[in-house]
Parts: C-alpha cells; structure tokens; sequence
C-alpha cells in the first residue's frame, strides 16, 4: 500500500470514528489545517520535477478531494444527529394544565377591596385621601375631638393605653381615625375634603367585635357647607355603594362629642329573602353611618375659626359593611389569613373597583 493509500485510510477511518462536532473539525485541521498532513504534502509540490508534479500532485489533490468531501459528509451526519437529540430531549408536553402565575392566584382581601371601592367613589366627588398614625397622642384621640378630660366617653371607647413615657404622656391605639381630620386641618387651609380609610381598635372581642377593625371617615370644611349638603353626599355615596338607583335614609338625632347636631343614619332595606340584604327597598332599616357638623371647639382644635368656617363629618365601620356587601357570615375569617377563605371570598387584584366599570361586579 502506498505512503498516500495509508494516510486515507488512517484518515477515513478517523473520520468514521469522530463522534460529535468538534471531533470531526479535530480530524480537517490534523489534514487539511494550515500544518495538516494534506497541506504538508501539498508543500512539497513546488519541490518536484514537473513529470513527479502530474503524477503524485494529481495523487495529493485526489486525497484531498476524498477526504475534505468525507469531512463534510460526517459534519452534517453529525450535525443532524445532534439536531434530533436536542429535539428529543427538549419535547414540550402541551397536554400538561397550565399552572397560574402566583399573580393571578393573589386575591384581594375584601376589606382591601371595600376600601378601593369607597375611594373611587368619593375620588370622583372631588375628595383625597388622607392617612395618619395608627399610635396617636391622647390629645389627637380625644381632648381635640371635644372628649372632656376625665369624660366617661374616654373610657366607653375601651381605649388600649400605652404606658406612660418619661414625661407621663400615654400614648393611645386610636379609637377612630378623626386625629387624621385634626392633623389635617392643622396642616391645610379650607376648603377640605377628604376621607380617611384606616385601621382603628378598642378593646372588645367577640362574635361581632374585633379589637381590631376598620373605618372610613369623611370631612369636609368650607365657608358655607351644611346638613343639605351633607344629605347629598351620604345619598350619592350609598347609591353608588350599594349600587341601587335610589336609597331611603333616615338621620335620626343622636350624640358625638365632636359634631353639634350630630345624626345616626339608616339606610332602608329588605331582610326578608334571609341572610342576603336587599338595599334601597323594603321595610326593613340597617344603621350604616354616623354623622354631622363639626362641633365649633373641633374646629378651633384644628386652628380654624368657627365664625368663618363650618364643616360636617361622617364616620362608618367597613367590617360589618363588607359582610353585609358580599355576603360574608362571620366577622373573624376577615382576620383568620386562610387562603382557602381568601380564595373563595377574595377579589381578582386587576380588577380595580371603578365607577364606569363597576365596583365590585
Ligand atoms: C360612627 C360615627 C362619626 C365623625 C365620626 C368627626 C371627625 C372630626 C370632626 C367631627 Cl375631626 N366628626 N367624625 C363624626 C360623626 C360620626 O362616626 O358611628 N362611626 C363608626
């Protein structure tokens, strides 16, 4: 066998042993690379007599030929082989369920959810949202809200105190989120109106009463606002709560150290058809709110004279409100965190309450 007869057959062979990609481009650089034992012999061309040239140069370029066509052969042999196995390895099973994204299994919380409502509704009247301290002073809680010191009313709000500091000042979970009224008023000249959503608590719990709970106050101050006004938007805003066309309310006379006339509103309904509450209609009345114009010494607390300015105030506990609205039998599952409850009564969080796109549907 020839020196050229060897050399194919080592380099078929190798050929046929090359395994994957890079083998295959290790066997062309060893024979056809620029010192490649091909290219080496190919050198030695210009070194021949031209006789030696036809013959043994045809000889070379003939190798080369069969071996380069062999290369290239392999190469996609093998390309394809390793095309298939990632195609084999990398199968989708499109008949698995399609897992949702942690974002569409959240759920809004229906407190969260009672809050978003009742701001869209009274963002659309022109009012803010305001927030404070869920810690306040005894001052913010009770003296500048007209509680007298001393007064029996401090301790019928079953208030949690705090220990008293170093100055003997106890501080107060509040009772009701109106220090933020006050805090705002110290802060902003009128006209005013805004709500304040937030978390209150008093020391109470039971069935119905948790010592945590959550309310929705409202204020407005201006040069001229009155009852007549109030009326109006206590209705507009149960209409667009409770989504009926019309409501009846009843504002009975009542008492609130902070407003002078002060008014408990009913809201009437049907309780016949059971546990589902029926709003707007009926014979049946469901307390919903307390309300009415701020007491003159408020106002002075918030640093506004009450010769120039009169204000009205509102005041509603969302819990209740929000097992009445959505159906919802016990007041603790709110506060219980089971995501079992949470799936069945929570709310899809990209559907946000709006007034044009409905509230809760
Ligand atoms: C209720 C009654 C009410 C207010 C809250 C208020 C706040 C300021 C001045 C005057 Cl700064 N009033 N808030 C007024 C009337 C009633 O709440 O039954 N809440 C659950």
């Amino acid at each position: 066998m020839s020196e050229l007869d060897t050399l194919q057959h080592t380099l078929l062979s190798d050929i046929v042993a090359a395994a994957d990609e890079a083998a295959i481009e290790a066997v062309r650089v060893s024979a056809l690379g620029k010192k490649g034992s091909i290219s080496e012999l190919l050198k030695t061309l210009g070194t021949m007599t031209p006789e030696e040239r036809q013959t043994r140069g045809a000889a070379i370029n003939a190798l080369k030929t069969v071996v380069g066509d062999a290369i290239a052969a392999r190469k996609s042999e093998l390309k394809d082989q390793a095309i298939n196995a990632r195609l084999a390895r990398e199968t989708v099973d499109i008949s698995l369920p399609v897992r949702s994204s942690p974002a569409e299994r959240g759920r809004i919380h229906p407190i969260s959810q009672i809050i978003d409502e009742i701001t869209a509704i009274f963002a659309d009247m022109g009012f803010s949202i305001a927030e404070g301290p869920d810690i306040e002073t005894d001052y913010y809680n009770f003296t500048a809200l007209n509680f007298p010191e001393g007064h029996p009313a401090r301790e019928m709000h079953d208030t949690f105190f705090f220990s008293p500091d170093e100055k003997g000042e106890r501080k107060v979970l509040r009772t009701h989120t109106s220090p933020v009224q006050i805090r705002t008023m110290e802060a902003q000249k009128p006209p005013i109106r805004i709500i304040i959503p937030g978390k209150t608590y008093r020391q109470d719990s039971d069935a119905t009463h948790s010592p945590m709970f959550h309310q929705v106050e409202g204020l407005v101050v201006d040069t001229k606002s009155n009852v007549a006004n109030m009326r109006w938007i206590l209705e507009e805003f149960c209409k667009a709560f409770f989504e009926v066309d019309n409501v009846t309310m009843r504002f009975r006379p009542s008492f609130f150290p902070f407003t002078e006339p002060s008014f408990e509103v009913d809201i009437q309904c049907d309780r016949s058809s059971g546990p589902i509450v029926k709003f707007g209609e009926g014979t049946d009345w469901m307390e919903i709110l307390g309300c009415g114009m701020v007491h003159p010494n408020v106002l002075r607390a918030g640093g506004l004279d009450p010769d120039v300015y009169q204000g009205f105030a509102w005041g509603m506990g969302l819990d209740r409100i929000a097992m009445l609205k959505y159906g919802m039998p016990d007041l603790r599952n709110f506060f219980d965190a089971d995501v079992r409850w949470m799936s069945h009564y929570g709310f899809r969080p990209l559907d946000m309450p709006t007034l044009f796109g409905g509230l809760s549907a």
